[in-house]
């Protein structure tokens, strides 16, 4: 089991953020990335062999994301390619998966061409080893995909996975059936060069290429390969886990949103899931809450970033109901609020609270009440002068006045969407004036981390709106939940942490670890203590010693250790106070 945990580290040390700047933009991709960054919210799929055993395997319930059952259960490629025989999505059509992304108010697509497995999910001339070739059903999707997007004015992407490939013995990743030393450049020429060409010359203009888990690829290893996709289409935008500093625009995390409003280095992206997969498992109905994704969204747009929410279909080639009704609940409200998503610039105020995310145009703001504050919303720091307020939903107006540094609102005792309610502004300047100490980049001296605003990492925990808490925090044998949040670039020094939560008497004791850092890494500051029980309110705790926070930590971590008590505690957030020494 050891060699899980090191494969792990070095998969999330190479998606984390910040990471390095992007490549200069030349014209093309320029041209690219400001669509792409108009576009905000995108389709990703999820859809390869994995989706036969469905996160089974011999009858047997396999842990973790569905597309990774080949490498967790160690199945040798000869058992594994024998699902290709089985592969015939009969029920596949490429126009009701393109017009699900556009009932969801997505605006483009990015489907798996090759996962970590191996298998080509195009026709190809590279490797035998894809759908046409190797299945009954001897079509090739993409072809059907691409043409759909484009008749639905979609935009269309193509994953690859560069360096893992477990079906190569030169492929990384695969060491039960290929255990000797690798030697990744004949792979890439037979292989990976060959196939992210034909992806780049059948399928109509890419908007994006996506790559994953870069891994152990040299720096002239990646170069050639951006050289490759560049010079069949120049605007065809590279993602960050190509490696090396060779993209176009970044990455967070899966499923990790960063805290603040971070374009300094440029666009940037959250892939993420609806479930606790990316490829289908039949067992996987952890569903999301729409509200959390819409808030998600929102959250997202408001730093700059687009948001890539994915659907794992099945083998018979269908996308999910849950999947299909989600996304559907998403376009809704988009149908409604899109003037607040598509096309705006980050907000220009930091995020201190829970209530509110802003996102803006030319003398525009709009102001997403994600959390009904009652009667009247403040906002502080606003020094434009706000000429006019209606909500996007009836563009009814609403009556404000200026007070403290800002502005407040007065609203209905109750939103008018289930979800997020938007409050359009507009203001005398072309862009928002904001006070100091409430700007963008400028974190707060006592600094609200969110369980909402964590990536939320292992299976079940989610963030529950209703409590406004994570719960379902459990602990398990290899996984550990964790809540994990990037911090702001200009947090740095020593803090005192205090932890909001719940956790019932009876369920009391766990070991908690909160930590600042990087693993394996000197400067990693670290604080460890036990949950008291709180007679299953919501209290707040202040945790013994002195967080240290240096510039540039990649991550500040809480997570369970010890027992299934765990399970019993709820997570509202942690803060931060900055101390005076
Ligand atoms: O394509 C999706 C994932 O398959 C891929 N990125 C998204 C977009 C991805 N590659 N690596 N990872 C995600 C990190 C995976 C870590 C884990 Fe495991 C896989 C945790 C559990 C299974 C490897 C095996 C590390 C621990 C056990």
């Amino acid at each position: 089991m050891k060699h899980w945990k090191s494969v792990g580290a070095l998969v999330v040390m190479a998606t984390m953020l910040p990471g390095q700047a992007p490549q200069a933009p030349d014209a093309a991709t320029a041209q690219a990335l400001k669509k792409f960054d108009e576009m905000k919210f995108g389709m990703f799929i999820h859809w390869g062999l994995y989706a036969i055993p469905a996160g089974e395997w011999k009858g047997k319930y396999v842990r973790g994301i569905g597309e990774w059952i080949m490498f967790r259960e160690r199945i040798p490629v000869a058992e594994y390619g024998q699902l290709a025989k089985q592969f015939n999505p009969v029920k596949f059509n490429g126009g009701e998966w393109a017009q699900l992304a556009k009932d969801a108010g997505m605006r483009y697509m990015v489907i798996t061409s090759k996962h970590h497995d191996g298998f080509a999910m195009f026709g190809s001339k590279a490797s035998a080893y894809n759908i046409v070739d190797a299945t009954p059903f001897g079509r090739d999707p993409m072809k059907e995909l691409s043409a759909a997007c484009g008749e639905r004015g979609l935009d269309f992407g193509f994953y690859y996975s560069q360096d893992q490939d477990w079906h190569e013995a030169n492929g990384r990743g695969n060491n039960w059936d290929f255990p000797e030393k690798r030697n990744a450049q004949p792979y890439l020429e037979g292989k990976v060069f060959p196939q992210v060409r034909e992806i780049l010359s059948g399928y109509g203009p890419l908007r994006l290429i996506w790559f994953d888990t870069p891994g152990l690829l040299s720096e002239q290893q990646v170069t050639e390969l951006r050289a490759t996709v560049k010079k069949l289409q120049p605007g065809c935008l590279i993602n960050q886990r190509i490696g090396h500093g060779r993209h176009d625009y970044a990455q967070t995390g899966d499923n990790a949103i960063p805290i603040q409003v971070y374009t300094k280095d440029g666009k940037w992206e959250v892939p993420a899931t609806l479930n606790d997969t990316w490829g289908y498992k039949k067992n996987d109905q952890h569903w999301k809450d729409p509200r959390d994704l819409i808030s998600k969204l929102c959250d997202i747009v408001s730093k700059g970033g687009n948001y890539l929410l994915n659907v794992g279909p099945t083998a018979e080639g269908v996308i999910p109901a849950d999947s299909q009704r989600i996304l559907r609940t998403i376009g809704q409200w988009l149908a409604v609020n899109g003037e607040a998503i598509y096309g705006t610039s980050p907000s220009p105020f930091n995020m201190r609270d829970i209530t509110w995310r802003a996102t803006a145009k030319p003398g525009k703001l709009y102001l997403h009440i994600l959390n009904w504050p009652g009667k009247s919303l403040r906002v502080e720091g606003l020094e434009s002068q706000v000429t006019k307020a209606y909500f996007l939903a009836n563009k009814a107006a609403v009556k404000f006045k200026k007070a403290g540094n800002g502005y407040e609102f007065a609203l209905p005792a109750k939103g008018l969407d289930e979800n997020v309610t938007v409050l359009a502004l507009e203001i005398a300047d072309q862009q928002a004036k904001v006070a100091d100490g409430f700007r963008a980049d400028q974190a707060p001296a006592r600094l609200d981390l969110h369980a909402w605003v964590a990536r939320l990492q292992g299976e079940e925990i989610r963030y529950d709106w209703a409590t406004q808490s994570a719960t379902h925090l459990k602990v398990f044998e290899q996984e550990t939940n964790r809540l994990l949040w990037y911090p702001y670039k200009s947090l740095g020094g020593k803090y005192d942490v205090e932890v909001t939560y719940s956790c019932d008497n009876a369920a009391a004791g766990s070991k908690f670890r909160i930590t600042s850092g990087r693993r394996g890494v000197a400067e990693r500051s670290e604080l460890t203590g036990v949950v008291e029980g709180t007679g299953g309110k919501f209290a707040t705790k202040k945790v013994a010693g002195v967080l240290t926070v240096n510039p540039g930590a990649e991550t500040i971590n809480f997570q369970l250790e010890g027992d299934d008590k765990s399970a019993g505690m709820k997570i509202s957030k942690m803060t931060l106070v900055k101390r005076a020494d």
